[in-house]
């Protein structure tokens, strides 16, 4: 194993080698000691982007990759500027720690500003590509786990002075700009300790080293102006529950979330906190399955006032849903609070975390938001990575470019939708018989069966219309 690791380390400081070969003159080469600028930390205050313009909107005819066609940030639409529907984050980690590497194969992205090295100064020099990558994307929200900005160290205290540093850095960038975390979160997934799961680790030590890593990253995201918290539970859950007390387990996890709503009224940070569900991956089961099962895990811990839901679209096809089902779930009972804005692959079974580039699916999806009035405080976040293949620079911007774009036609076409009218009128006359007496009685809960018992000896046999499902896909459709 270690062979290999030695093995993948080599072949990405390689990568980086080849990458300084290319460079250009503005772009800084990408080790410690060349430090660019005048800057002798090799923290490097240099263009990461050069040749990237500022992202525009240049409206659907143009043919320009780096711009938008759709998505016009200022453009009102259906009562709202287009940014403010959207709230769109890029999530750090994927953006800027995806390597492109997979169970099978060595990472195959070379960045011109990394170096191979995991470091606190490569980690700031990161932290400033990132700032310039929001900047000329015109996006001015931002995703992180604590440990994808900053670097593990052996102890808690070093851990969290390094994750100060980039912190600090992370809050003078934001400095005279709007840009805030969309979200903050705890990485409670990577590190050999967490292998039983971090709230619901069989290990009290565990249990207490993940309470301490998300109050620290509780206190950064309020720090750095973050409008909410996440949780996303990926070892929280069993691989048999033949060596699992599964009632332990969830009574943990209950005692933890409940222990992070009082830290949060503690530090004042009035953040939503989001619970993100996922069915498995990488847990065989993990406890936040889907929207519905977080939703009786909350309403048993009398947690439903505290927290909200983040629904990822990827992980919603995993659990056997569509992702219109599950934010649908959500909305319904108050709790749609965050989108993890991606799509997976149909033949593929697992989270490929793609940009959404369908735009039906956009559409369902924004049928939903605008139906929940918005996702504000939450918004859309881009928890979605390039292909191992993409590998050029400008393959983020266009990643970004087009799952934006994607989702600004799934608004133009929900207000399509909404002038239309028929898609509406075709639901309400599928329930008209419920705008009755009877139907009032029942929708007040006071229709009991004796009373119904009457009314069908009156009524004999009922008519049953037609759902027409083919006139509302038509419907759905034309608005595409
Ligand atoms: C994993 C996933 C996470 C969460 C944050 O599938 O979606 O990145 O969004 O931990
Ligand atoms: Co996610």
């Amino acid at each position: 194993m270690k062979e290999v690791h030695r093995f993948m380390l080599l072949l990405s400081l390689c990568l980086s080698l080849s990458a300084c070969i290319a460079l250009s003159a503005n772009t800084c080469p990408a080790d410690l000691e060349a430090k660019c600028g005048d800057d002798s930390s090799g923290d490097w205050k240099g263009e990461f982007f050069p040749g990237i313009p500022k992202i525009k909107y240049e409206g659907p005819s143009s043919k320009n990759p780096l711009s938008y066609k759709w998505y016009n940030a200022e453009e009102v639409v259906l009562g709202k500027k287009m940014k403010d529907w959207f709230r769109f984050s890029v999530a750090f980690w994927h953006t800027f720690r995806g390597t492109g590497a997979d169970p099978f194969g060595a990472p195959t992205k070379s960045w011109p500003w990394e170096d191979g090295t995991n470091s606190v100064d490569m980690a700031k020099r990161r932290m400033r590509a990132h700032f310039e990558f929001m900047d000329k994307l015109g996006v001015n929200r931002w995703c992180f786990h604590d440990r994808d900005i900053a670097p593990d160290a052996k102890t808690l205290s070093e851990t969290n002075a390094n994750l100060d540093e980039v912190v600090e850095l992370a809050k003078e960038l934001q400095k005279g700009t709007d840009i805030i975390p969309l979200w903050g979160t705890a990485q409670l997934f990577m590190h050999p300790r967490y292998m039983h799961g971090g709230a619901t680790s069989s290990e009290l030590g565990v249990y207490a080293y993940a309470a301490a890593q998300v109050k620290k990253a509780m206190e950064v995201t309020h720090y750095l102006g973050g409008e909410n918290y996440v949780f996303w539970g990926g070892r929280e859950g069993y691989q048999t529950l033949l060596n699992t007390d599964m009632k332990r387990e969830l009574d943990h996890l209950a005692a933890f979330l409940q222990a992070a709503v009082d830290y949060k009224k503690k530090i004042g940070f009035n953040g939503t906190l989001l619970i993100e569900p996922k069915p498995q991956e990488p847990t065989k089961h993990q406890y936040d399955w889907d929207a519905a099962t977080s939703f009786a895990f909350l309403q048993k811990y009398g947690l439903t006032e505290e927290f909200k839901l983040n629904i990822e679209c990827n992980h919603a096809t995993l659990s056997g849903h569509s992702c219109h089902h599950e934010l649908e779930t959500a909305r319904i009972n108050g709790l749609l609070g965050n989108i993890d804005a991606n799509t997976g692959d149909p033949q593929i079974g697992w989270d490929t975390d793609q940009f959404l580039t369908d735009i039906s699916e956009a559409t369902l999806v924004m049928l939903s938001v605008v139906r929940n009035g918005g996702l504000a405080p939450g918004g859309f976040n881009f928890d979605a990575k390039l292909r191992r293949e993409s590998t050029d620079v400008e393959d983020m911007f266009i990643a970004h470019i087009s799952g934006m774009d994607t989702l600004a036609r799934g608004l133009r076409n929900v207000a399509k939708l909404i002038e239309d009218g028929s898609l509406a009128e075709l639901v309400r006359k599928r329930y008209q018989s419920f705008d009755s007496e009877i139907g009032a009685l029942i929708e007040a809960g006071k229709g009991d069966f004796e009373t119904l018992e009457k009314k069908v000896m009156e009524w004999g046999e009922p008519t049953v219309s037609s759902a027409k499902q083919e006139l509302a896909e038509m419907i759905f459709q034309s608005a595409l």
